[in-house]
């Protein structure tokens, strides 16, 4: 067998999965928040060769030889996310965001070192403190909550439980939260109290950079990103920190390193080894995208997508956790439907329905989260297929009518074929050979 093989000749099976999810891809309409089309370039670069290679170390500094390329690839990848960001110091290296946030805490924490982090329930992500995770395990985590009323974060309750905590980290950043985060707040607290601020800005990150969410980057100390989801780039993440370590002689006091090599060193050769140079180059190709007028049009849009969304979903009645949004992110809360537990049978029928939704907890749900009570969407794959404000009638009829049907399938079938309409109307890669 040639080396050279196409995938459908090598692997018959995998080639039909790929083609089969691509049409799941293209007649659905993608909801989930953290989900994305990503561009061909992207497509390109990642599936490139440079999946070949191993470059342990960083720029300049390299393990093995034969690295004078990806050394040129890596450094653009580094000088466009510092621009894009307006970082002093990227770490473009990390796989994925959970790595990413692993190394900030090896960084800057010793095990049992207590942090204050966004309870998964209201928001947050697993990383950020939950007790099966690796954040909840190794250190202590002291989790605040949204308002019970306005399930909203009360910053006044955050600073309280910093001053009565003193803990070394504080956690910002969201993963099914639909209200703006007040990065600069939570720095001026870390400051308070001689913690680290660390940015999750993983969902919002391209709303970030197209300025339509506030840039944490001027005032935490650290900020992680994936680079997959808003941002449209490939799988993976970055770090980016300030050089300077402002607690230094508090927490390092032996140290000769700064914040940026605290950091780096953590991720390499503290967790990590190689890193995926393919990804790493896809990652420059999203940046240099991200770097362009028509993405600051993109991220305004994907707001109000989902703003328009937010009000058509409650001109149909439905109950919205915050009664509204202010990024790419939607909660309904279907407590108040009769649909209490029930998020995995509303996602079944949505699934039905060719509409992709994840089921997630609402603040405060009585029910567990492999059957919460509430439905989490978000808008930045419709609007990367093109999609506007007269799309999301359609798309809110359809997510209504199956809520309030308690998920019947019959009706499932009828909203199906409104969606099959409107997504002929967006194609998806169109011209793009997939199996080569
Ligand atoms: N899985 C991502 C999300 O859906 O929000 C976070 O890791």
């Amino acid at each position: 067998m040639s080396l050279m093989n196409n995938l459908s000749d090598s692997d018959p099976i995998i080639a039909d999965a790929i083609l089969r999810e691509l049409k799941r891809q293209e007649e659905g309409v993608e909801l989930i928040p953290s989900e994305n089309y990503t561009t061909k370039a992207v497509l390109q670069a990642t599936g490139s060769i440079f999946t070949n290679k191993y470059s342990e170390g960083y720029p300049k500094k390299r393990y093995y030889g034969g690295n004078e390329i990806v050394d040129e690839v890596e450094i653009l990848a580094i000088e466009r996310a510092k621009e894009l960001f307006g970082a002093e110091h990227a770490n473009v290296q990390p796989y994925s965001g959970s790595p990413a946030n692993q190394a900030v805490f090896f960084a800057l924490l010793n095990l049992k070192d207590n942090f204050l982090g966004f309870n998964l329930t209201s928001g947050g992500h697993l990383t950020h403190g939950s007790h099966v995770n690796f954040s909840g395990k190794n250190y202590t985590c002291i989790s605040y909550d949204v308002d019970k009323e306005t399930e909203m974060i009360d910053m006044d309750v955050v600073r309280k439980l910093a001053i009565q905590e003193k803990p070394k980290m504080i956690i910002s950043g969201l993963t099914a939260y639909s209200r703006a985060i007040d990065f600069k707040a939570f720095q001026e607290i870390a400051e308070e109290v001689d913690a680290y601020h660390l940015a999750d800005i993983s969902h919002i990150a391209g709303l970030v950079v197209g300025g339509a969410h506030q840039n944490p980057v001027p005032y935490a100390d650290v900020v992680t990103t994936t680079t997959h989801k808003s941002l449209r780039g490939p799988r993976g993440a970055i770090i980016l920190t300030k050089l300077e370590d402002r607690l230094h002689d508090l927490y390092h006091p032996d140290s000769k390193k700064n914040l940026a090599q605290l950091i780096d060193s953590a991720v390499f050769p503290g967790l990590q080894g190689g890193p995926h140079d393919n990804v790493n180059a896809a990652k420059a190709v999203a940046f240099n995208d991200a770097l362009k007028p028509e993405f600051k049009t993109y991220a305004h849009q994907i707001v109000k997508n989902a703003k328009t969304l937010a009000d058509e979903l409650m001109s149909h009645g439905i109950k919205l956790v915050t009664n509204g949004t202010d990024n790419h992110l939607i909660l309904i809360d279907m407590r108040p439907h009769g649909l209490t537990g029930e998020g995995k049978l509303i996602q079944n029928a949505l699934d039905e329905a060719a509409i992709t939704v994840n089921k997630n907890t609402v603040p405060y749900d009585p029910a567990s989260p492999f059957n919460p009570s509430g439905i989490r969407l978000g808008t930045p794959a419709i609007t990367s297929r093109g999609m506007k404000e007269s799309e999301m009638g359609v798309i809110a009829k359809g997510l209504a009518d199956v809520i309030n049907s308690k998920g019947d399938l019959e009706v499932a079938k009828k909203v199906k074929s409104t969606i099959l309409e409107l997504t002929k109307q967006f194609p998806l890669y169109p011209g793009l050979s997939i199996l080569g």
